[in-house]
């Protein structure tokens, strides 16, 4: 059966807990990544490391990378097997084996905790995880490394609460949600104690908690397009956010997933953009409908390729539009235009209006995208060039502020670099350690 990329499941409480459950979960994980890959057993690692006693650290963080390290080094060691003969020679074309290193051992923790089998886990999911976590790297090493100094020794005090609110909004993660963060771990002061530990803790489930709740509120916590039936996904936002890039990653997943997809070039404002749309649609093997003549009216566009999408059993219809007008009434007059044609031609479709924001942007990609609010009866986000800002807290104020699940997460320009959110891995990959 085809895997469906577009499905997520959400982090279960039964995850495995000891250092030797997520040894043998990754071990595991990394030898079907391996058979799948059908290349003989993983060459022997240099003599298998001597892992000596971590030392006693003081610092939490310190202690964490200890952990890690030694779950490692017993991860390596049982994978080693012994020397090939050197007369067998590696297949030529043989993708490199994934990389037994932190990063792997990371991601294989994140997929492992949320009750993920090792024997669906693929490379890809793996690079993905890695590179969501390189993308917030800036980010987790900035917040980090103050935590550090803050939460270093003992337990959380009124002071050392008062450093954490600067950093969070140092993240751009907003006032609102600050505050609100902030007085959650300060009634738990008051009560008991914090660790640095379960502050840490207590601090990734109150920032999961803003993320998931649009959830709450109405919205589906997965959007997976409905098999058999029309979904139009509208994708709106700023010139220079990455909507056509997003478009082709879309594309990919949704032919990786076994939809039968179509992109609509209503972006016709820039004579580039339907060349641009183009080469993703090639690029991810779908068509894209347009019109060649300059300045085509989009909602005809998008009018053609309804037409088409129903005529061929098109389940996915991707619907790229312009980010810039001559001015603001016009670009809402034509979102608004488009909309009708849908509401009208396709009124039993799955309709969704994706808002793409750029990370990189912070708080002033949120102000612009207003003009979106109005016109575009926004379901949900898109957030892109996550790999590109040291300020990764912006989901969260974009999640509150809007009040809109995000729903896809973009780091990195490649047809890969596109995957659901999950709230669970971007916590981690924000201030997990
Ligand atoms: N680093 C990075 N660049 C991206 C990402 N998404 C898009 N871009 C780049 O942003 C630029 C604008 O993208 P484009 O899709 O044309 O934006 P549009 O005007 O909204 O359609 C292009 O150079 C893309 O390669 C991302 O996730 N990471
Ligand atoms: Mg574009």
């Amino acid at each position: 059966m085809t895997f469906n990329w577009f499905e997520r499941r959400t982090a279960t409480t039964s995850a495995p807990d000891t250092p030797a459950d997520y040894v043998a979960w990754a071990k595991r994980a990394y030898e079907h990544i391996r058979q799948q890959q059908q290349v003989p057993e993983p060459a022997p690692a240099s003599p298998p490391p001597v892992e000596p006693d971590p030392p006693a650290p003081t610092s939490f963080l310190a202690r964490a990378a200890a952990l890690r390290q030694s779950r490692l080094a017993a991860l390596k060691e049982s994978l080693v097997t012994p020397e090939p003969a050197a007369s067998e020679a590696a297949p030529v074309a043989t993708p490199p084996p994934p990389a037994l290193d932190e990063g792997f051992l990371w991601s294989a923790e994140i997929l492992a905790a949320q009750g993920r089998q090792p024997e669906e886990v693929t490379l890809e999911e793996i690079n993905w995880l890695q590179k969501l976590r390189q993308g917030l790297a800036k980010t987790r090493r900035n917040v980090l490394n103050q935590l550090k100094a803050i939460v270093g020794q003992g337990p959380l005090d009124e002071r050392a609460v008062g450093e954490l609110e600067t950093l969070l909004l140092q993240a751009d993660v907003g006032v609102t949600v600050t505050d609100w963060v902030i007085q959650q771990i300060q009634a738990q002061i008051r009560q008991e104690a914090l660790p640095p530990e379960v502050a840490l803790k207590l601090m990734a489930g109150l920032l999961r908690q803003v993320l998931e709740r649009p959830y709450q509120q109405g919205h589906s916590p997965h959007l997976t397009p409905v098999k058999d039936q029309l979904n139009i996904w509208l994708i709106t936002g700023v010139n220079g956010v990455g909507k056509t890039t997003t478009i082709g990653k879309l594309a990919h997943l949704a032919t990786k997933s076994g939809y039968r997809c179509l992109i609509a070039a209503a972006d016709t404002f820039r004579a580039a953009a339907v060349e641009q749309v183009k080469i993703w649609g090639e690029r991810a093997g779908v068509e894209v409908i347009s019109n060649p003549s300059a300045n085509a009216d989009p909602a005809a566009v998008v009018f053609d390729a309804i037409g088409a999408a129903q005529a061929r059993g098109v389940e996915l219809l991707l619907v790229d539009t312009a980010g810039r007008l001559q001015n603001k009434q016009n670009l809402m007059a034509e979102l608004q235009k488009v909309r009708r044609i849908i509401d009208k031609k396709a009124g039993h479709a799955r309709v969704e209006s994706l808002l793409v924001l750029d990370a990189t942007l912070g708080q002033n990609g949120l102000r612009q995208a207003q003009v979106f609010t109005e016109a575009a009866q926004l379901t949900g986000v898109i957030l892109t060039k996550l790999d590109g800002t040291a300020r990764g807290g912006i989901a969260l104020a974009i999640t509150q502020e809007l009040g809109l699940p995000i729903r896809f997460v973009g780091a990195g320009e490649g047809m890969m670099d596109l995957r659901p959110f999950s709230s669970y891995e971007f916590v981690e990959a924000l201030i997990g350690i």
